[in-house]
């Protein structure tokens, strides 16, 4: 970890990168330019000392682990999947929420082998059902998770939902809420000792924008 006098913030496109943003102006830090159009991967902003990278969503946790970013914003669900390994999460910035969920079709009524879960929440997937003493036989995919049932390729899959009109569009309905989402400020352990003041002022700046604590 080098004692760099530029704090990196990650990000990803889309709705963290967009609900993101208004967070960061209120704290005074506004992206040179618009980091949902341009071509760049690093971004300057109104702050000398702070920098902006877009990254994929599920990357977001590795590159602050790592200290590429000091501080990132990961959904919760990314972060259950990552584990948190090298990261502190001081902040529920309260935003890109949703609900992770086991869904189905309703009257579907599955065999008597293993149940089949296709998700690309592995991790998160396995440990629910293993703290109820469930077996189950993952499925891993990378998206449009709702065909999976559809087509017999599982039972059921876990998956973000928020209005469930995705859900609904494909005849299936949710069964078991797994955990409430949100987005986290993340911050890589070490930076937070080495760059102690300046990513305290950082939280403290987005901490009133924040969802307020349950
Ligand atoms: O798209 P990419 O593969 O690059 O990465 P990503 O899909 O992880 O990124 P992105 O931007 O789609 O999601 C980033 C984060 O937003 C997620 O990690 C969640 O924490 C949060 N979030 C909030 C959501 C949703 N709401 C959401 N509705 N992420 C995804 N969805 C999808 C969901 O997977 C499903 O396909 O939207 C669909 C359901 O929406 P409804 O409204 O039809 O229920
Ligand atoms: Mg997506």
């Amino acid at each position: 970890m080098s004692v760099d006098r530029t704090i990196t913030v990650a990000l990803s496109k889309g709705r963290i990168l967009d609900e993101t943003l208004p967070l960061l102006a209120r704290a005074g830090i506004v992206p040179s330019e618009d980091p949902s159009r341009t071509r760049k991967l690093i971004i300057g902003t109104s702050r000398p000392d702070v920098n902006i990278v877009v990254v994929r969503a599920t990357d977001v946790p590795t590159y602050v682990q790592y200290g590429a970013a000091a501080v990132g914003v990961a959904g919760k669900d990314v972060l259950m999947e990552h584990g948190g390994a090298g990261l502190y999460e001081p902040l529920d910035l309260g935003i890109a929420r949703c609900r992770l969920m086991l869904a189905g079709r309703p009257n579907h009524a599955p065999g008597a082998e293993r149940l089949r879960i296709a998700t690309k929440f592995v991790n998160v997937t396995q440990r629910y059902f293993a703290a109820q003493g469930r077996q189950v036989e993952i499925i891993k995919l990378y998206g449009s998770m709702e065909l999976a049932p559809l087509v017999g390729l599982s039972d059921y899959i876990v998956d973000l939902v928020d209005t469930g009109n995705t859900l609904k569009a494909n005849g299936l309905a949710p069964i078991e809420l797994i955990a409430q989402i949100s987005s986290r400020l993340v911050v890589n352990k070490a930076a937070m000792k080495m760059q102690h003041t300046r990513i305290q002022q950082l939280i403290e700046a987005l901490r009133p924008a924040a969802a307020p604590s349950p």
